[in-house]
């Protein structure tokens, strides 16, 4: 585990250059000043929606460390903004798809922060809560039959997902058929307005693990370099052979579900306030800067280069048309076949 900052314990950096350690950084920063720009974006009508995952920064970041480029399959949910930044989204193609444009990857047709890209490996997103396992169990499956080794598919979901029979059916599967899978569950105390405690009858989602006969490993998921670090682990045990893992990342989620919710209708303020002291992204600025890792010069250089690649994002974007009605059939498969050849 690596330490908090202004604890004087020792940092544990995993292996992590530098380099590495400010990337993770950076994808944390930039994850959250382009979801405030989400909001902003909404709340002056010129979005209609936009999800919301302060909170779930450092799992997210650190996580999307442990993903090999070019080999490995990403299988997310909506959530999961940071984990898309952090295997190569760009902040256009986010904006193409919060302003529903047509140069985005679905040609603006999919719901907003539902993103796809085969270059990526980044699998189109399910709103069907832990259907994304059934499909990334498939990809696994796939790779299985192909006798492919040195890669593996990463899923993700909520602890709501976990009270899915879908969720339970493709652990079950995996298990069975050692798949070269990662589950990681972001487990952030809410499913939209029902609390832990009216979801499960008992807090852990990594203790399910023992039940289907696959490792179950729990982290601090206000912990990039952690979070990194276990993820890393698993994938490259499901990459050589080794099966399937569920982690589980406690975190929190500390806006509304999305622009769509209000969560003063289930939640107190001081709950909220009180798990903001959690919040992970002040937290990994201060232990690089502590570390010697950035200076507090380099950390605001940082920080204008991200919001000024959000800003140009942003007015590009805006710019793009929206589909037409002729687009409708367009872009929905790979090469010159239609639906109705
Ligand atoms: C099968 C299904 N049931 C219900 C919904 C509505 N819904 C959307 S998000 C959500 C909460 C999911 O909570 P969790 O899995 O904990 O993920 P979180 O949003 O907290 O990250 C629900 C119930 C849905 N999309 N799909
Ligand atoms: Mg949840």
């Amino acid at each position: 585990m690596s330490a908090k900052a202004g604890t004087g314990s020792t940092f544990e950096r995993q292996g992590l250059s530098d380099e590495q350690l400010v990337a993770i950084l950076r994808i944390m920063i930039l994850h959250r000043t382009l979801e405030n720009r989400g909001f902003a974006l909404n709340r002056q009508g010129k979005i209609p929606f936009a999800s919301a995952s302060e909170g779930h920064e450092a799992v997210q970041a650190g996580a999307a460390m442990a993903f090999e480029r070019g080999k490995d399959i990403l299988v997310p949910y909506y959530r999961d903004l940071g984990l898309d930044l952090g295997i190569g989204l760009t902040s256009y193609e986010v904006m193409l798809s919060l302003f529903a444009r047509i140069d985005d990857h679905s040609a603006g047709r999919q719901f907003p922060h539902h993103y796809a890209s085969k270059k990526l490996g980044l699998y189109t997103i399910s709103s069907v809560i832990a259907a994304q396992t059934s499909h990334a169990v498939g990809a696994a499956y796939a790779m299985k039959l192909r006798k492919e080794r040195g890669r593996a598919v990463l899923t993700t979901f909520g602890d709501g997902a976990t009270s899915e029979g879908e969720w339970h059916e493709a652990v079950n599967f995996a298990a069975t058929h050692k798949l070269p899978i990662v589950f990681l569950c972001e487990n952030n105390e809410w499913a939209i307005s029902t609390p832990l405690s009216a979801q499960m009858g008992q807090p852990d989602v990594y203790k399910r693990a023992a039940g289907y006969g696959m490792p179950g490993v729990v982290v601090n998921g206000f912990d990039p370099v952690a979070c990194y670090a276990v993820t890393k682990e698993a994938m490259d045990r499901a990459r050589h052979g080794g099966g399937p893992t569920l982690i589980e990342a406690k975190c929190y989620r500390i806006l509304s579900h999305t622009t769509d919710d209000d969560d003063r209708s289930y939640r107190t303020r001081e709950e909220v306030d009180e798990r903001r002291k959690e919040d992970p992204v002040p937290a990994f600025e201060r232990l690089l800067v502590e570390q010697g890792v950035l200076t507090l010069q380099s950390l605001e250089d940082l920080k204008a280069s991200i919001l000024a690649e959000t800003n140009e994002a942003t007015d590009r974007a805006e710019t793009v048309a929206y589909p037409r009605p002729e687009d409708l059939f367009t872009r929905l498969h790979e090469g010159p076949w239609e639906p109705w050849q």
